[in-house]
């Protein structure tokens, strides 16, 4: 049994959202069934070198086919809610034009599948997969793309509707600008700093405009972004690291925020852009600035900059996951109350959170406690930020499953629940048994009547 009982001493709302997460090119597989067009990352992973251990996504966990088996696994866990991406490509294999009728109705059979258990669908729209003949156009770097994704959702709101529970335009906007086209270790592998800032204009613009498309055609639902934030602090004290710091916060956060809730981009890190800055025409932020229902955010870890690039995780005395993130629990609780001071934030939903750990299906199971550890006090921290006013309404692990975690393949597994590659086989890890009871936990709190009746925060 475990002795980290730190998050059951929060108790939370009863409409709180509990969730397990997905997206669409990590889970789906069925690259090229019933008619699905080619993404950008089914061409990255075609070049050796991209992905680590040379692996794709053609059939990653065969979610595509083995969609209800992994639907009545998420209703076992006894959520509330599930976050998963559609593939553009699949529902529309140029990305402009025709529509895939197959696509489409996966989708919904999905979302009703979902429905008849009781959890509510939090669709994403754009986790990463945009179509491959878009990107031959110049992808989110050219504005043409931004009215394509605008005609995209539409059509997915005219078939999902409202019966969809929340709707997200992005995943993660600065991760698609900066690792895609900036660092280029991402899905399209480009290398420029002025494009990266275009794309990342291009997918705020976009966001605006579906969020005001949406709502004109009648959804009632949530809208909102999804945006991975870290709080961003100086290796040392030195000027320098402090000064570097500062513009890496203004890169990740203030970047989106500002024009999300003020309607401007931040000064500084227009100016250290100069020329790589975007293209913005008259208009564009207030679009952007359209006001949205919540707010995703994805937590990971932190983020330790120095100016001469020196600092490395492995020094900084904290335990590291199996990517060498930082384990820093109490970065959730700093970001969250930081954001809620200095922004007009929407409710806020924690749409990603977890990690990778090394641990092994074993024949008495999958014994992840580093993960259980990880999450309980991830669960815990929030449960600190929302007690200092911070407006937190869900919550999801990243991720149900063991999936194809994009550069790093199938090597790094996420997942609270072990996927065997060879035989698709779905196991429990602890992690998984734990969230479970956790969540029992949880509406024991809420039904008064039993409360007093009921055995006391011992997590098994
Ligand atoms: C998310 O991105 C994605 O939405 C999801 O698809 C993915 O599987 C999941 O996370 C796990 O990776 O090396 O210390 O500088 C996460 C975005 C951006 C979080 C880079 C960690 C680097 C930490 N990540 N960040 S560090």
């Amino acid at each position: 049994s475990s002795n980290h009982t730190l998050s059951y001493e929060h108790p939370f709302p009863a409409d709180f959202v509990w969730g397990v997460a997905t997206s669409s090119f990590q889970i789906e597989g069925a690259a090229h069934k019933d008619g699905k067009g080619p993404s950008i990352w089914d061409t990255f992973c075609e070049t050796p070198g991209n992905i680590t251990d040379g692996s794709n996504g053609l059939i990653a966990c065969e979610h595509y086919d083995r969609y209800q088996q992994d639907i009545d696994l998420i209703a076992s866990l006894g959520v509330n809610a599930y976050r998963f991406s559609i593939s553009w490509p699949r529902v529309q294999p140029l990305g402009s034009g025709a529509f895939n009728e197959a696509g489409l109705a996966f989708y919904e059979r999905l979302v009703d599948g979902l429905l008849a258990k009781g959890i509510t669908p939090f669709v994403t729209l754009n986790h990463w997969d945009l179509p491959q003949a878009l990107q031959d156009q110049g992808g989110w770097e050219n504005r043409d793309t931004v009215h394509h994704f605008v005609d995209y959702a539409l059509t997915i709101f005219a078939r999902l509707g409202n019966k969809v529970g929340a709707y997200t335009t992005h995943n993660e906007p600065w991760v698609i600008a900066i690792l895609g086209n900036e660092s280029g270790i991402f899905a399209p592998g480009i290398k420029s700093r002025a494009t990266a800032m275009q794309v990342s204009h291009h997918l705020l613009l976009s966001h605006g405009l579906a969020l005001q498309a949406m709502r004109d055609k009648g959804c009632t639902k949530p809208l909102g972004i999804v945006l991975n934030l870290s709080p961003t602090v100086p290796a040392t004290d030195s000027a320098q690291d402090v000064a570097k710091a500062r513009l890496e916060d203004g890169r990740l956060l203030r970047w989106y925020m500002d024009p999300l809730f003020n309607k401007s981009y931040p000064q500084d890190v227009l100016d250290a852009l100069g020329e790589d800055a975007p293209h913005i025409l008259p208009g564009d932020l207030d679009t952007i600035g359209t006001p949205m229902d919540y707010l995703g955010v994805n937590y990971y870890t932190r983020s330790v900059v120095s100016a001469d690039g020196s600092w490395s995780p492995k020094n900084s005395g904290l335990p590291l996951n199996d990517m060498d993130w930082e384990i820093y629990p109490q970065g959730l609780t700093q970001l969250l109350v930081r954001m809620k001071r200095d922004y007009a934030i929407p409710p806020v939903y924690i749409t990603e959170n977890g990690g990778a750990f090394p641990d092994p299906l074993t024949a008495t199971g999958v014994h992840d406690h580093d993960r259980v550890k990880y999450i309980d006090q991830h669960i815990a921290a929030l449960g600190d930020a929302m007690a200092q006013g911070v407006p937190v309404h869900g919550y999801m692990v990243w991720s149900l499953l063991d999936n194809f975690e994009w550069s790093s393949g199938y090597a790094k597994r996420f997942g609270i629940i072990h996927v065997d590659y060879d035989t698709q086989q779905r196991t429990y890890k602890d992690s998984a048994h734990w969230y479970k009871n956790f969540l029992a936990h949880q509406k024991k709190l809420n039904k008064p009547e039993s409360a007093c009746t009921t055995e006391t925060t011992t997590a098994t």
